[in-house]
């Protein structure tokens, strides 16, 4: 659930409130670690990469027992999936009796803001999260492999959002750029280490397949989504959304071109240009701060050719078709 602000979903985060310690033992500093994806080297954690903010918040989960309730609504995607898009419409459809469209919660706050993600506390705590009335929904960059074991098969469903590799390569290198100021790390070593599964909540392929086989296994818990068929067909997509969240469009609301709303509502042209997404900054830990335009770039499919050679983008087709082969699953 990205999420991590630094990979995306934001809010203030800290560490401190989420203890990762066990009798005094700091477990993240006994983990493997490795540098060069921009930002402090990332840390080895059952099989995935992840910043040292996110494996301490991560343990901190574990440790206090988190849990969660039957009617919740997980969104989960890998970071630079369509984690901020997918918020707004599930926020705004899940709200639609709530708000009008014309003075939507959505026209004055970051879906971020909105959407909070379970692993990113608030003031340094998650505690915030159980104070939220019900039915909640809350993001995550984890995939299942890391949720709390008190989060194992517990009622409640999944919104998981993929995308085509190649285009989330190029969104993640810009937005890491953007959180490091990093412009030395070249495009080509990123792309190298993304390649290789290295990268934050990489590798990327086992992100996919953990929730693609989980969908498959359980179509009702599980609802897997690419944000490619997204673009393309946007109402059908919010249509089976709804239906998928238990809050189905009535025959008469889709004659009324409510789904249609919703699209728009929460359409790349309309949230890009808000004044509450295109000013004003999110700060992370270490008093960095990310400007909260940093989550709307471009919104396009295939945008990765203004970026990756052809060379680089059969290489990274390749490695993919290989590590999702048998799965069924295909970019
Ligand atoms: P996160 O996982 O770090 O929270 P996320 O929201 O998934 O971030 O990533 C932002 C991407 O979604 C950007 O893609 P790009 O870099 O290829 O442009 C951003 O532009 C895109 N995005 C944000 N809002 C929308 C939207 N309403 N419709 C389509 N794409 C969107």
């Amino acid at each position: 659930m990205s999420q991590a602000m630094e990979e995306g979903s934001a809010t203030n985060s800290s560490s401190e409130a989420v203890s990762s310690e066990i009798h005094g033992v700091d477990l993240v500093s006994k983990l493997p670690t490795r540098e060069g994806w921009p930002g402090p080297p990332l840390v080895l954690y059952k099989n995935y990469w992840l910043r040292p903010l996110y494996v301490a918040t991560i343990m901190g989960l574990q440790n206090s027992g988190f849990k969660p309730r039957h009617d919740d609504i997980i969104l989960a995607t890998n970071p630079k999936c369509g984690t901020t898009w997918t918020k707004a419409l599930i926020f705004a459809i899940n709200n639609r009796f709530r708000y009008e469209f014309g003075s939507h919660p959505l026209l004055f706050r970051h879906p971020q803001e909105l959407v909070p993600s379970i692993e990113t506390p608030r003031d340094g705590n998650i505690s915030y999260i159980e104070k939220l009335p019900s039915p909640r929904v809350l993001g995550t960059h984890m995939p299942p492999s890391l949720f709390p074991k008190s989060m194992v098969s517990d009622g409640f469903r999944v919104v998981y959002m993929c995308r085509e590799p190649k285009d989330v390569f190029v969104s993640l290198w810009h937005f890491q750029k953007e959180i490091f100021k990093d412009n030395t790390t070249s495009l080509e070593a990123v792309f190298s280490m993304f390649s290789e599964g290295f990268s934050t909540f990489g590798p990327f392929w086992d992100h996919c397949l953990e929730y693609w086989r989980e969908s498959i296994a359980s179509p009702e818990k599980v609802l897997f989504l690419k944000y490619e068929d997204m673009i393309s067909e946007p109402v059908k997509y919010v249509i089976r959304l709804a239906m998928f969240l238990g809050v189905p469009f009535s025959t008469k609301e889709e004659e009324d071109g409510i789904p249609e709303e919703v699209v728009r509502l929460c359409s790349f042209e309309k949230l890009s240009n808000l004044d509450a997404n295109q000013t004003g900054e999110f700060t992370l830990s270490g008093n960095r701060v990310l400007k909260k335009s940093a989550f709307f770039r471009k919104g396009k499919v295939g945008d990765w050719v203004n970026h990756m050679s052809e060379e680089m983008g059969r290489k990274l087709d390749c490695i993919v078709e290989e590590k999702l082969k048998g799965s069924g699953l295909v970019f």
